[in-house]
């Protein structure tokens, strides 16, 4: 099933944004992939975006016996869209651009048609795909991590955490989702992993402070780069966003210009209720940048596109499953590449 795979059952779940805890104690196994070569990381994404056939190329030219673009097609396409999440306002800025270049007969057969898709794809993303560059005039580069419950909040942390060791970066974690003991454990789990110090209280101690503490320690340390995980969720949801709030101001008191970055944290899956999270986030405590995750096995992943056109924030990274190597910087041309021509990306196609 393609990304925008068309026969896909429609999971989502109202306007509830808190998803149930489900985060076990034990993040995955970071086995043997941890570094991954970039045509590892394009081959994976391509197959993890699709599961099995692009959702275009293989029904798309079953719709088009003759090779002709119409209406008839568009129209396809456009449910296929909404399917897919990418909404109704986005799916009419694509559709509207193609729309005038069939009239204008620009479009004669299946290759032009995906050209053209792609390059309204990009239009869209491109502009979002702004890469996380870690300031070193700012040390410790303070990264807050927010997101409902389940997003991927932590496991995010962790791949993060691998990613800037490998690149030779001072990293330490605190441990700011005090809400469940669970999620302490699971971050010092990644933190073993990636040898990084973690700063953690007891269950139900104070995020503030212990987001507090760990900035004390970490310029005390002279590390590079803090990430500090938050709770997604607490007993309602204005108290959530006041704690994010209160986390976010303590961290003015060490050093005036943190956080760095508020990195929201989205879960793929989630389809549009991602982006009624997204307004939420962005209201209380001011996101400065997205990373997706689980847009591997959705085939609601069209969400990145409404996402970027309603939002424009920029998207940092994707993930695409478990493991510190199923992460990456977030590419549009790859992205779009691997979406809509698994078998030809890369290829020049
Ligand atoms: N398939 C998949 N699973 C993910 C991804 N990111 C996180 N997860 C899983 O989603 C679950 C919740 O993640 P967690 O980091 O605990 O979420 P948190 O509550 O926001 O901290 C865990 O089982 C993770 O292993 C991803 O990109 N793909
Ligand atoms: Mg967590």
């Amino acid at each position: 099933m393609g990304l925008f795979g068309f026969r896909s059952k429609k999971t989502s779940d109202g306007d509830q944004p808190a998803a149930e805890e489900t985060a076990p104690i034990d993040p995955a196994p970071a086995s043997a992939v941890i570094e991954a070569p970039k045509l590892g990381w394009l081959a994976r994404m391509r197959a993890k975006l699709n599961r099995g056939d692009s959702w275009l190329t293989y029904d798309l030219t079953n719709l088009l016996p003759g090779g002709k673009i119409d209406e008839t097609v568009l129209d396809e396409l456009e449910t296929r869209l909404i399917a897919a999440d990418v909404g109704i306002e986005t799916t009419g800025k694509i559709l509207g651009s193609l729309r005038g270049r069939v009239q204008r007969k620009e479009l004669g057969d299946l290759d032009a048609l995906l050209a053209a898709l792609r390059s309204a794809m990009l239009e869209i993303l491109q502009p979002v795909a702004q890469p996380l560059v870690i300031d070193a005039a700012n040390k410790p580069f303070v990264i807050l991590v927010v997101g409902v419950n389940g997003s991927g909040k932590t496991t995010t942390i962790g791949k993060l955490a691998h990613r800037y060791t490998a690149e030779g970066r001072k990293v330490m974690l605190a441990a700011g989702d005090t809400f469940r003991a669970a999620a302490i454990e699971q971050l010092q789990v990644w933190g073993e992993r990636n040898n990084v110090p973690v700063i953690a209280q007891g269950a139900g101690a104070d995020p503030a402070a212990v987001t507090f503490d760990a900035l004390q320690a970490a310029q005390a340390r002279s590390t590079d780069v803090l990430i500090a995980d938050t709770a997604g969720r607490l007993h309602t949801q204005s108290n959530l966003m006041a704690e994010l709030k209160k986390v976010r101001r303590v961290l003015t008191r060490l050093d005036p210009t943190a956080p760095h970055e508020v990195l929201l944290v989205l879960d793929g899956s989630q389809g549009q209720n991602a982006l009624a999270q997204a307004q939420q986030f962005q209201q209380a405590v001011g996101v400065t940048g997205l990373v997706m995750t689980k847009l591997d096995g959705t085939a609601k992943g069209g969400i990145v596109l409404a996402i970027a056109d309603t939002l424009k924030l920029p998207i940092r990274y994707i993930g695409i499953g478990e493991t510190a190597a199923d992460f990456d910087v977030f590419d549009a041309g790859a992205f779009v590449d691997a979406v809509l021509s698994p078998s030809r990306a890369g290829a020049g196609a």
